[in-house]
């Protein structure tokens, strides 16, 4: 096998790949994500900013606390309930608080999650709730089916076609190419060649995986385990051409 893996992610040294939230802002023992606001005004340019708590030492965890992951402090990844809307971006510890900004134009109830690593290497995935309002009519929730082949702006993302099964681990592979015909020119971002974040249908378990580097930038094999039936989307990260470009597919995981 050319191409190596790199198992998951941010959360596999104290934690399983996948990271459940259960939802009420507490999703894991040691520690927590909090924002003082938890309705949104909808626009492209949200201000929005939230601390992040060691519950064990009591404290709020700041940027001197944590170590580079992927290239940065703290990723932050936002997506609504029919997994339609989707941000990942990098926010800055400004004046005792992680502070970013969203793109959110549509409302509906959203999951927010920060991930990064602690300065003693422990890893952390977790989860808040938030909603969003005053902006387009909200996505309704359907199932995804199964979409492994999908393009963004020229850049395609095509996924293996096996079959996924609860529970099971699972190696897929992806290539990519472009609908104009010219080759794609796939150089890291954040440290991989592709990040992929895997939500559950009910928004609840995040699987977040990379495909280690290979000599072949546009494809790699991704390894993960789909915990539950169901069509998970998936979003895929990459830089073609120099430009970042998230590809949403899904796959049906049956029993
Ligand atoms: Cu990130």
């Amino acid at each position: 096998m050319k191409i190596k893996l790199l198992l998951s992610a941010l959360c596999c040294i104290l934690s399983p790949v996948v990271v459940h939230a259960d939802g009420g802002g507490h999703g894991h023992d040691r520690v927590s994500i909090e924002s003082e606001v938890k309705v949104l005004q909808a626009s492209d340019k949200i201000a929005f900013s939230f601390q992040i708590f060691d519950n064990e030492s009591k404290k709020e965890i700041t940027d001197t606390d944590l170590k580079l992951s992927h290239t940065k402090k703290v990723h932050f990844i936002v997506y609504d309930a029919a997994l339609k809307e989707f941000n990942h971006v990098h926010p800055e510890f400004v004046n005792g608080l992680w502070q970013t900004e969203l793109n959110l134009p549509v409302n509906g109830a959203y999951f927010i999650w920060a991930q990064g690593t602690l300065n003693d290497g422990a890893e952390f995935s977790v989860s808040n709730k938030l909603k969003v309002e005053g902006g387009k009519s909200p996505w309704s929730v359907t199932n995804l089916g199964d979409h492994r082949k999908e393009t963004s702006n020229h850049t395609t993302v095509e996924l293996s076609q096996q079959k996924i099964r609860a529970g099971k681990m699972i190696m897929l592979t992806y290539r990519v190419s472009r609908d104009d015909g010219s080759l794609p020119v796939v150089t890291p971002y954040l440290g991989a060649n592709a990040h992929v974040i895997a939500i559950s249908p009910d928004g609840k378990d995040l699987i977040h995986v990379h495909p280690m580097d290979g000599q072949d930038t546009a494809s790699g094999m991704l390894h993960a385990t789909f915990p539950r039936v169901g069509d998970y989307r998936m979003w895929v990260q990459l830089n073609d051409h120099d430009e970042l470009k998230t590809v949403p597919l899904s796959v049906t995981v049956v029993e």
